[in-house]
């Protein structure tokens, strides 16, 4: 099923307009079919990424492109996704850096999400991280700041159904989520339902860590199979400069 949709190749190169970099051939997903690699942030933007709220695309990072989701000021919420849509029955990776930064301390983070709702979902400011409200998704946040449903101000966590006070697994960051770039890393396996997160500093030498590792259905989560990728920030009254880039994704195309 996988191999003839990939093999319906003008279709496919027509769908995903500039933003396919190339045939993933390689990697553990190729064996369970080809996947195709692709950085929606990179190339064709504007057709490959839906912005809602105060997300935009800069490039402040030489030729990189930047998702700003938010820029600082106060009760912000951005939203950022893909919109080629990702087959939630399947397995699938993505990675991508986070630098969130300009407050002393900032909040409130960030989170990448799998959700139903669609290219417009954008949930609440503060300690809704953006998210609050979407009720068809699962969040992964990089959580910068303490509320009281949370176990610390550096955690991640999943979480189901839009509510950030209802946390399905946290873990404490072995690396600060503020002040420093980071890389995190997100793999999906469809056939056992489970979720692994990984993080790494950008330090030379500093190697990945798994953080989460999760039993999880996006599909049921997101209430559909064909579900939408991305991101959402948001600041209260505390603030932050919260960017992504250099995102990756590996799955097969719905
Ligand atoms: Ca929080």
């Amino acid at each position: 099923m996988r191999s003839s949709r990939i093999a319906r190749g003008g279709l496919l190169a027509s769908a995903l307009l500039s933003i396919l970099a190339g045939v993933h051939a390689g990697g553990a997903l190729a064996a369970d079919g080809d996947a195709l690699s692709y950085r929606p942030i990179d190339a064709g933007y504007t057709q490959s990424l839906a912005l809602n709220g105060t997300a935009k695309v800069s490039s402040e990072r030489g030729e990189n492109r930047v998702i700003e989701l938010t820029n600082g000021s106060y009760k912000q919420a951005g939203s950022a996704w893909s919109t080629q849509q990702v087959d939630l029955t399947d397995s699938f990776e993505t990675s991508f850096k986070a630098h969130l930064h300009h407050g002393k301390p900032g909040a409130d983070g960030v989170a990448f999400l799998a959700q139903g709702a669609g290219p417009r979902a954008l949930g609440g400011w503060g300690g809704g991280l953006g998210y609050r409200g979407i009720r068809q998704s699962v969040a992964v946040e990089f959580d910068t700041y303490q509320n009281t449903p949370d176990p610390s101000s550096n955690h991640l966590a999943v979480v189901l159904g839009g509510n950030p006070d209802k946390h399905s697994a946290t873990a404490e960051s072995s690396i600060p989520l503020f002040g420093k770039p980071f890389q995190a890393r997100v793999r999906y396996d469809a056939d056992g339902h489970n979720l692994k997160v990984y993080v790494r500093s950008l330090t030379a030498g500093a190697t990945e860590e798994l953080l989460l590792d999760q039993t999880v259905d996006l599909a049921k989560g997101a209430g559909t199979g064909n579900g939408w990728i991305g991101f959402t920030a948001a600041t209260g009254e505390v603030t932050a400069r919260q960017d992504i880039y250099d995102w990756t994704v590996d799955a097969p195309l719905s």
